[in-house]
């Protein structure tokens, strides 16, 4: 071979091993196994990874929950900032773990962890444009997190929190200098629950908002309604509630739904309410069968109502005493949500029933309309317009793009179809939306409720690469404002959640979060144990990814 060439491979062989050495560090692994001998080569445990990181630590910090604080620049108080310093106080020194609070003569300290937050005020509800970027300064004495908004102050304390682990004699520890710079790469990331299948406990569903937040999502897309129950509580409406609830027991009061959105501010998390139509609507129908289309069988009327599930209810566009209603059901949401979207799903529309019906036919036909995709495009209109009047922004499922009609431009169109179910690309939906100027949340890669032996889909979620076949520009890419989870319920209550969720979308929010170029599993599996065990000893009972054990962890 050629020197020079030898020479050229030998160097860019140094600078990978040099690379990767920055980027690893030595820690006790596993890293709460403090007696444990096992040493492990293993990165920052960081999840989601930051977008940069420098390591030039010589040593280890001391963290004594007698000594230290955290604070903040801002001039008043601040509740998010004043519940976050607590959670994370209870977070650092977990009273099950018993740590040692002395600091000794050999010990540095870490006393401070100082918030410099530029926009000093207090934000009340995140919203789409909050800015969560920030840097994260570890040093001797006093550490600092800089951030532009308590939102990105949040997402740093998180970062810092990933970082402490407890030495070999029980303390507290951090390393001695590392410098964070971090944003997310997407702004939106959205994890669904459906609460319609089956009913989720409001406790529960807090817990999901405190692991939404150890994995910086943003966005919980609650699937309030659906055919099988109608679980919120409406005060307009008291039957929707009454016969559309499962049980006394599976209601979401309002007052619930205040302390949901109130915990989920706190972790700078939005709650986008769902009320799907004008399919999916068997529970509301039991209030208003008057607006279900009725289905004809054999030249006569036939009330699917109670009797067939899913795919016969839907609800009659034609019937014009509907949209009083839908403007009192949307008006409410908008009086308890805060959110300056709601999603109107308007998914899985199918013709059947619509087509059987004489009436519909001749009240088409009364309008020229030869299709059914007008139909539901008249429909998709109506309630867009009353959601407008109303004020609100929309997110939609795409059938109502699929279906030709074209809202307003600050219409979110979330992406659910594939190949993989029947359809076309996901990649080639991204593009033909994003092409005609709307936003996209993309989901369709992203079902976690699907599952299979083990945890193998975490590589192929992991793997997603949101841009691989976009065809647009760098002004159409910004069009797609990120991605979202999806848990669907069919199989998934109170009992399962936890274990199924996570750490099933803890791969979605890395990809979310972190650099396109951060996408190495065989790198990321190492940081994704860490993340479960983490999630563990914060009370998320998270299914394990392979064999191994988390420490002193008693799972
Ligand atoms: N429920 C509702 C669902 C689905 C949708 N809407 C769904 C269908 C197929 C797949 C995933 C989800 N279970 N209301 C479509 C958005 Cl593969």
């Amino acid at each position: 071979m050629n020197k020079n060439l030898s020479g050229l491979i030998l160097i860019l062989f140094y600078l990978g091993v040099i690379k990767s050495k920055l980027f690893y560090i030595e820690v006790k692994y596993p890293l709460l196994n403090a007696s444990s001998n096992q040493t492990k080569v293993i990165e920052l445990p960081l999840w989601p990874a930051p977008k940069f990181i420098k390591d030039t630590s010589k040593g280890l910090l001391v963290l004594s929950q007698n000594s230290f604080k955290m604070t903040t620049n801002l001039p008043q108080s601040c509740d998010i900032m004043e519940e976050n310093i607590k959670l994370y106080t209870n977070i650092f020194f977990l009273p099950k773990f018993e740590l040692n609070p002395i600091i000794s003569d050999t010990d540095v300290a870490l006393n401070e962890l100082s918030f410099e937050i530029s926009d000093q005020f207090c934000p009340g509800y995140p919203n789409t444009s909050i800015d969560e970027t920030y840097e994260l300064s570890v040093k001797p004495g006093v550490s600092i997190i800089k951030a532009n908004s308590v939102w990105g102050a949040l997402r740093g304390l998180e970062t810092f929190s990933q970082l402490t682990f407890i030495n070999e004699d029980n303390k507290l520890s951090i390393k001695d200098s590392i410098e964070i710079k971090d944003s997310p790469r997407f702004s939106y990331r959205g994890i669904l629950l459906d609460t319609a299948r089956h009913y989720i406990p409001v406790p529960i569903i807090k817990k999901q908002l405190d692991a939404m937040s150890y994995n910086k999502f943003n966005v919980f897309h609650w699937h309030i309604v659906d055919d099988q129950s109608f679980a919120f509580e409406s005060f307009k409406y008291p039957n929707l509630t009454q016969k559309g609830k499962y049980g006394d027991a599976h209601v979401y009061t309002q007052k619930d739904v205040k302390e949901i959105i109130d915990h989920a501010r706190l972790r700078g998390i939005r709650v986008i309410p769902e009320f799907d139509s004008p399919g999916h609507v068997e529970s509301f129908g039991r209030t208003f069968p008057q607006f279900i289309t009725v289905c004809w069988v054999g030249g006569k009327p036939y009330q699917a109502i109670y009797s067939v599930h899913g795919k016969a209810e839907i609800l009659n566009p034609t019937l014009e005493g509907i949209y009083p209603v839908l403007k009192e059901v949307l008006s409410e949401y908008k009086e308890v949500f805060q959110d300056e979207y709601i999603h109107l799903g308007m998914d899985e529309v199918y013709y059947d029933c619509w087509k059987s019906n004489p009436n519909i036919s001749e009240w088409m036909a009364e309008r020229n309309m030869t299709d059914y995709h007008q139909l539901e495009a008249y429909y998709s209109s109506k309630i867009l317009q009353i959601a407008k009047d109303l004020n609100k922004k929309v997110t939609v499922w795409q059938d109502v793009y699929d279906n030709g009609v074209r809202p307003e431009k600050t219409t979110q169109i979330q992406i659910w179809k594939d190949e993989a179910i029947g359809f076309s690309k996901w990649s080639d939906y991204l593009n033909d939306i994003t092409s005609n100027g709307y936003p996209v949340i993309l989901s369709s890669p992203w079902y976690i409720n699907f599952v299979s032996y083990g945890f193998q889909e975490w590589y192929k979620h992991y793997l997603v690469e949101p841009m691989a076949n976009f065809t647009g520009d760098a002004e159409q890419a910004k069009l797609l404002r990120g991605g979202e989870a999806c848990l669907w319920s069919e199989y998934v209550d109170g009992a399962n959640i936890e274990a199924r969720l996570w750490p099933r979308a803890c791969p979605i929010a890395e990809r979310l979060w972190s650099p396109s170029d951060i996408n190495d599993p065989e790198e990321a599996k190492f940081r994704l144990d860490e993340q479960r065990c983490r999630l563990l000893r914060r009370g998320i009972p998270a299914s394990p990814i392979l064999n191994g054990y988390c420490g002193d962890y008693e799972y």
